[in-house]
């Protein structure tokens, strides 16, 4: 099948680098997002998300002339839908956008159309929520027009490099149109692509991401355990890992951002009645925050008028993205805790929060601090000279919650060094 325009509804971390890779490959692409100021930004070449070479993509698909910003759905050959499926109170899935995305495309469905489905969807949506809604068209799905269901499975921070060197998963509600999907996508991927019916592809995304949840749940239960019996917990999974068949996750202050620590919650709220341990894993992550909290209070004595310096507020290192990010709970719940939290975030500079003191740069947020708590192992956090942040700061503790620093470095400029999941260091040996 040949694609001469496609139009890729949502221009968000996913559809923004998918359109313009698309439109940089020599495709008619029109981007549709129906936020008018995101918009209107896009079409003078400003970008409202951070990612590395993003900006400059996006601004070659826009010279190339391909590209073109619009707030409607135009006629395409294909219809991409990458749109947010955020969850709502009590964990369900939302998926109002998907189902607005759909009926935006009616107008413009034509005979012979393959739509594309790359949001994270709970198990059958292409098939029990998108075909359905397509069909009201007076077509009809996988014989008048190809529907596909393909997950992106980009790393935020890698998504360009990934987006096109992954192994990319497409589900056809029917073999017409995973192949169609395969002829679209192999425009601009060099992975292998392989080729499934829909729902399977659907539960392929949601899988791996649980299993990664699982997974750093596993990890955040050890590091509770080294605390408790003094063991490090660090050096505990790095020799566990010099087994063949064991790779175990690193502990941290939790699971952020907009795709592991909500995934699990779809296949949760489908099957509560089966699917125990993903509930199980989502709580033991949704609580790291306060474990960090109980941890520093424990360092600290009380945790009353004590300034503490958290460092770094993003989801994860090197990213800008604040949503779900357990550093911000943190942050949060510390201040609930009588906490004067100093808060310092190198990717969102301009970033304000009511509970907490952020600051624009690194100096002004430590100066007063009792304990730098470092939240997020940013590359300029963890690059940080211990012997000149002694100059710079009252604390002479640091909390080390994502194993980013070196304890004796630390030591040697004078610092008490406590790390997360570190029962050795929290019995001062
Ligand atoms: N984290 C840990 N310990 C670890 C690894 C991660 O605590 O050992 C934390 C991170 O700090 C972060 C969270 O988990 O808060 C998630 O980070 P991540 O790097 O594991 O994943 P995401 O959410 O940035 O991207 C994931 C990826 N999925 C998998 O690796 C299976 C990506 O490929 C997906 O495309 C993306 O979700 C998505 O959009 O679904």
């Amino acid at each position: 099948m040949k694609f001469n325009t496609i139009c890729v509804l949502g221009l968000g971390y996913i559809g923004l680098p998918t359109a313009s890779t698309f439109a940089t490959s020599g495709i008619k692409v029109i981007g549709v997002d129906i936020n008018k100021q995101i918009v209107a930004g896009l079409q003078n070449g400003h970008l409202h998300l951070y990612e590395p070479g993003l900006r400059t993509l996006v601004q070659a698909a826009l010279r190339s002339g391909n590209l073109t910003i619009n707030s409607q759905p135009e006629a395409a050959d294909a219809f991409i839908i990458a749109v947010p499926t955020p969850f709502k109170e009590q964990k369900k899935a939302d998926l109002s956008f998907v189902e607005s995305a759909a009926q935006s495309i009616l107008p413009h469905l034509r005979k012979g159309n393959l739509v594309v489905l790359e949001s994270t969807s709970p198990p059958r949506t292409t098939v029990d929520l998108v075909a359905p809604i397509l069909d009201r068209s007076g077509l009809k799905a996988g014989q008048d027009f190809l529907l596909a269901y393909s997950p992106e499975r980009v790393l935020p921070g890698q998504i360009l490099r990934e987006l096109i060197e992954n192994t990319r998963v497409i589900g056809g509600i029917n073999a017409a149109s995973a192949e169609a999907g395969r002829d679209l996508y192999t425009t601009f991927v060099r992975g292998e692509i392989i080729l499934t019916d829909a729902t399977t592809a659907e539960m392929v995304k949601l899988m791996e991401n649980t299993s990664r949840d699982v997974n750093i749940a596993l990890a955040n239960e050890f590091s509770h355990l080294a605390e408790k019996y003094g063991v490090d917990v660090w050096e505990a999974i790095r020799l566990a890992n010099r087994h063949p068949r064991v790779k175990i996750l690193n502990p941290g202050p939790g699971v952020g951002g907009h795709c592991i620590s909500v995934d699990p919650w779809f296949l949760v709220e489908a099957s509560p009645e089966i699917t125990p341990l993903i509930r199980t894993a989502r709580e033991i992550n949704d609580n790291q925050p306060q474990h960090v909290v109980d941890f520093c209070r424990q360092k600290l004595g009380t945790l009353k008028g004590k300034t503490i310096s958290a460092l770094g507020l993003a989801y994860k290192a090197d990213v800008d993205d604040l949503r779900e990010s357990p550093a911000l709970m943190v942050g949060e719940l510390l201040n609930k805790a009588g906490a004067k939290v100093v808060a310092y975030e190198p990717f969102k500079i301009d970033f304000s929060h009511p509970d907490l003191k952020v600051e624009k740069n690194f100096r002004d947020a430590i100066t007063e601090s009792k304990v730098l708590l470092l939240l997020v192992a940013h590359t300029e956090l963890r690059n940080l000279v211990p012997s000149e942040v002694a100059q710079l700061t009252a604390a002479r503790m640091v909390i080390d919650t994502v194993g980013g620093w070196e304890k004796e470095k630390w030591e040697a400029a004078g610092f008490q060094y406590f790390r997360l999941g570190d029962g050795k260091s929290m019995q001062g040996k």
